[in-house]
């Protein structure tokens, strides 16, 4: 498949899926059915966590909320091909997709929306950094791991995830440039949103595409179309595979839409046309897979309404155990940062504790 081919300094765009859920026979990667119906079903999971997030942060159960609606195949098609054993998330604030695929419990993450620190410490093991809000930031975390795994000979990939508008950070930059000196096991996974919240990627940048920014870093890069979830599926695969085999670090640029507001706290209105979101609104990722598995036998509409019903009882089930966690200890905010801890601190904390007590009497 021409795809496979990879040429230094060009981009090269998978797609498998067209926008109607049609896929060219020749160009179907080697996929099982049970593997595109978890597919299918990690993207109906991520909807339905999704809607109810922002129905409770309208009602003021969690706090401000960043939604992935529009992204999922690009996080559910990355999804199936990670091993939650050896391989580690380096998300940013959008890839909770990602992480509830991967393992981690749907109540621990919209506790971390509602600014519960305890969201980001699961019992699970799954090697899941906590999101990182500053843009950018994280990829210099996630290049870090893969040098560290690739010098001590471990089997894992550090993945670290991005948007469009994190690709001007110059963390950016540093961890692409030392990603490739020192051939560190990363995967650099860009969502192109092509939005920074108000700012569209052709004020972001020039470039052609973010893919081939990878190049120049001598990191093997793909575009591909990140509403299609076989798309996704294949470039994740073959990124994986590079990545594994000790060829160095990859990146995959996932063209995407970003469906709704940037958080509950934007109004896309202001800044996007009724046209813009019709148009991305018939490339639904999920439409798009449920058309294909429902033309291609592999799903039955009954089937379709059995996950419906799953996903949504695995949602109500994470709010219950989200509102049965008792309050947070505000000792809490002290912890997990620092191994030792700077004396001002320590200091800071006896300051807390004493008025915690006073409050008490
Ligand atoms: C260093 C830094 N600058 C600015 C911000 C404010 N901010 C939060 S998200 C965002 C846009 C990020 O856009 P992109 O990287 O495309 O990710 P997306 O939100 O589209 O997923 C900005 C500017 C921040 N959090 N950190
Ligand atoms: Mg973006």
């Amino acid at each position: 498949m021409g795809y496979k081919k990879l040429f230094r300094g060009e981009t090269v765009r998978l797609e498998i899926l067209n926008k109607d859920g049609k896929a060219d026979k020749k160009s179907l990667p080697d996929i099982s059915q049970d593997t595109m119906i978890q597919m299918y079903r990690y993207m109906r999971q991520m909807r339905a966590f999704d809607e109810k997030a922002l129905n409770l942060q309208r009602q003021g159960r969690i706090g401000t909320y960043g939604s992935l609606r529009g992204q999922e195949a690009a996080q559910a098609g990355l999804a199936v091909n990670l091993n939650e054993k050896d391989d580690w998330l380096v998300p940013s604030f959008r890839e909770h997709g990602v992480m509830m695929s991967l393992g981690v419990p749907m109540h621990l993450i919209y506790a971390y929306w509602k600014g519960d620190e305890r969201g980001n410490i699961s019992d699970k093991g799954i090697k899941c950094l906590p999101p990182s809000v500053p843009v950018g930031s994280q990829l210099l975390h996630a290049t870090g791991i893969g040098m560290a795994m690739q010098k001590k000979g471990l089997p894992g990939v550090a993945v670290g995830f991005a948007g469009d508008g994190a690709t001007s950070e110059g963390d950016f930059h540093e961890a692409m440039n030392f990603a490739g000196v020192f051939k560190a096991r990363t995967l650099i996974y860009i969502q192109n949103n092509q939005w920074a919240i108000s700012v569209p990627l052709k004020k972001q940048t020039a470039a052609e595409s973010l893919a081939q920014r990878g190049w120049a870093y001598n990191v093997a890069s793909m575009q591909v179309d990140g509403n299609d979830v076989l798309a996704v599926y294949e470039a994740s695969r073959l990124a994986l595979e590079h990545i594994r085999n000790g060829n160095g670090p990859y990146m995959i640029e996932a063209v995407t839409f970003r469906m709704g507001d940037h958080t509950t706290a934007d109004d896309h209105s202001r800044y996007r046309t009724p046209d813009l979101i019709a148009y991305w609104e018939e490339r639904d990722p999920i439409m798009r897979m449920k058309t294909f598995l429902i033309n291609e036998k592999i799903m039955t509409q009954a089937d379709d309404d059995a996950i419906t019903n799953d996903v949504t009882k695995a949602v109500d089930s994470a709010v219950k155990e989200l509102e049965a966690m008792p309050a947070p200890d505000p000792m809490h905010i002290f912890e997990t940062m620092y191994a030792e801890k700077p004396w001002y601190l320590v200091e800071q904390q006896a300051m807390l504790r004493d008025e915690l007590n006073q409050e008490k009497r």
